[in-house]
């Protein structure tokens, strides 16, 4: 599947805007077939936006179940012959769509797009309603995990392990798209480069009733020059002089992939390639075979009322804020961002770590602030093999989209699940072995908890490097980053025998914007710089440590909790992206570093 785009032969049309949309508060819309007649009773809601922070009804912010979203569109006259979809960017956490009264596409799963075939369905020049229901519903059985329980009052209530707000809707857009019947269905690229010579190794994969198998490549550099030349479904191309894709200068060439019959053109999909080479060398991580050191952080797609709406100008502040402070990387912390990002990351150069949205598998533990819940993470009633074969899609699909972006160096399967246990080892090893198989080409990993420290975690061993989230001297050590830095420096000098590069894929302290203390205490802006600066001290002692990414970019949203004052504070800029003093000192730490 590929994102729809518009070309010679392909079209778009975008269904952003006010959708009629009700909430299901009976769970009855199915059984009475709301999507056979226009919603009654039905309110405007925006597309794409999270419901959450729109609404003024507690009822409606907390709803847990499904919600409706509903509009009559019409289909271009100019799209006959065509082969007709909806692709959605996401729906969180899944969606049913149904044209008219027929049922188009079911899709479990929050933070990744799906398509429905429409062609059998619609008519061009003629209207169509498209009704789509969202299930904001987190089971067991769901990446990321919940459990739904019935409070004494007989309200149905979303338990989940993960420390940001749980916001659902269709958080990106909504695209209507007319391709050929025979198409380009995928591309995939492998790029490398030998002295000044680059290649492209490419895969195409055709569909369609046409037994077209002819493909024509074309490489463009960004003069718009052609650079290389292909034929055929799979090959190389080679690019003599080549201009790499690096870190803080990305350079991008552009695919065009054609697909031929009987010599004639008959579709036509681009991407944008960047050449660039991922490889871990024992204790080094080498983007063309030069040592990186990360800098940056793990964030959110978190805003005041759109929540986790793909928004571009709020894209572009969090982007020049990046930019401004020095920062080269950042981590999909801890689920797939929108198209948008990796497509900018990759036009500025930023690096990324793309994490799946396998977040609070840890039911013991909770993350962070997250209490426990005393459960078992892994048995048949909890997280259990059918988890895992979604886990293991969830991993497929991350890839399959995201794949030929060069901003992305590494893949994360998790963030902090259980992995001290028998069954964590049994469950998380073959699921890095099923990233591995996606993509050979790059390093693949999961981020470990701090109750799972070196010498009892049992999963890091089969990654190839290892990436842990630590908060001595806040959760742990709370005030005393002396007591703190010890225990730190001597964790690392067990990470340090691993022979793997190591990120700290996070460390963070909570401060309120505006709290001010001499000396320093927790919760103060002082304190976060001072904690901050000992995580530095520690790092830059050991050569193992390939990066840091601070926790968080920004101060986000979390569910209502007597540990979190309007939301998670560890942001270096605050939730409306202004700076606080840890963001001043990360600057000058990170301007010095990319030296
Ligand atoms: C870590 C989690 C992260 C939390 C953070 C915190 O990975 O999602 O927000 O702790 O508590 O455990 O701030």
């Amino acid at each position: 599947m590929l994102r729809p785009q518009d070309t010679a032969f392909r079209e778009t049309k975008n269904l952003d805007g006010l959708w009629n949309f009700r909430v299901d508060h009976e769970g009855v819309g199915r059984q009475q077939r709301w999507f056979a007649a226009p919603l009654t009773d039905a309110r405007a809601m925006a597309v794409p936006a999270s419901v959450n922070g729109i609404t003024t009804d507690g009822d409606v912010r907390d709803f847990v179940g499904e919600m409706y979203y509903q509009r009559v569109v019409r289909i271009p006259r100019g799209w006959t012959g065509q082969r007709i979809t909806l692709y959605l960017e996401s729906a969180t956490h899944g969606g049913t769509v149904w044209v008219g009264e027929t049922e188009v596409v079911a899709h479990r799963g929050g933070y990744l797009p799906f398509e429905a075939d429409l062609t059998p369905h619609v008519t061009p020049g003629e209207e169509a309603r498209i009704t789509i229901c969202v299930d904001t519903t987190l089971s067991y059985q769901t990446i990321p995990p919940g459990e739904v329980v019935t409070t004494a009052t007989g309200r149905k209530k979303q338990l989940y392990w993960h420390d940001f707000y749980n916001f659902t809707g269709i958080h990106r857009s909504v695209w209507l798209a007319a391709t050929p019947a025979t198409y380009v269905d995928d591309v995939t690229v492998i790029t490398g480069f030998a002295g000044t010579t680059g290649s492209v190794r490419y895969d195409i994969a055709i569909s369609g009733p046409a037994a077209t198998t002819d493909a024509r490549l074309t490489l463009r550099d960004e003069e718009g020059r052609v650079v290389a030349e292909g034929r055929g479904v799979t090959g190389e191309l080679s690019i003599l002089g080549v201009t790499l894709w690096r870190p803080g200068a990305a350079y991008l060439y552009d695919l065009q992939v054609e697909l031929l019959s009987g010599g004639r053109a008959v579709d036509e999909y681009r991407i944008k390639v960047g050449v660039r080479t991922v490889r871990i060398d024992g204790i080094r991580f080498l983007i063309n075979d030069e040592p990186f050191y990360f800098t940056g952080f793990g964030m959110h797609e978190d805003h005041v009322t759109v929540g986790k709406q793909h928004n571009d100008a709020l894209m572009l502040r969090d982007f020049e804020l990046i930019e401004w402070i020095h920062a080269n990387s950042f981590r999909t912390s801890h689920y797939p961002y929108s198209e948008n990002v990796m497509d900018y990351a990759d036009r500025v150069g930023i690096v990324v770590i793309a994490e799946t949205p396998a977040v609070g598998l840890h039911l013991r533990n909770g993350g962070g602030s997250v209490a426990g819940q005393g459960k078992e993470t892994f048995s048949p009633e909890t997280v259990n093999d059918a988890t895992r074969e979604v886990h293991a899609q969830v991993i497929r699909d991350l890839i399959a989209r995201d794949k030929n972006h060069p901003c992305v160096v590494i893949w994360s399967i998790a963030n902090e699940p259980e992995s001290g246990t028998e069954a964590a080892e049994r469950y998380l090893a073959p699921l890095l072995e099923v990233a591995r198989s996606a993509d050979p080409s790059r390093p693949v990993g999961f981020v470990n908890d701090m109750s799972c420290p070196y010498g009892t975690d049992r999963v890091t061993r089969h990654a190839d490097l290892v990436m842990i989230n630590r908060y001595f001297g806040w959760y742990l050590q709370t005030g005393d980053l002396a007591a703190a830095e010890r225990v730190f420096v001597h964790e690392l000098e067990g990470w340090s025998t691993e022979n793997k590069p190591i990120i700290v894929t996070e460390y963070g302290a909570d401060a309120f914007p505006g709290l001010h203390e001499l000396p320093a205490n927790p919760w103060s802006e002082e304190y976060e710089v001072e904690y901050l600066r000992m995580n530095h001290a520690v790092f830059d002692r050991f050569e193992a440590v390939v990066g840091e990414q601070m926790w968080n970019f920004a101060d986000f949203a979390t569910k209502g909790d007597i540990v979190r004052v309007g939301g998670n504070k560890k942001g270096a800029f605050t939730r409306d992206r202004q700076p606080k003093a840890a963001a001043h000192y990360l600057r000058e730490r990170w301007a010095g570093k990319n030296e």
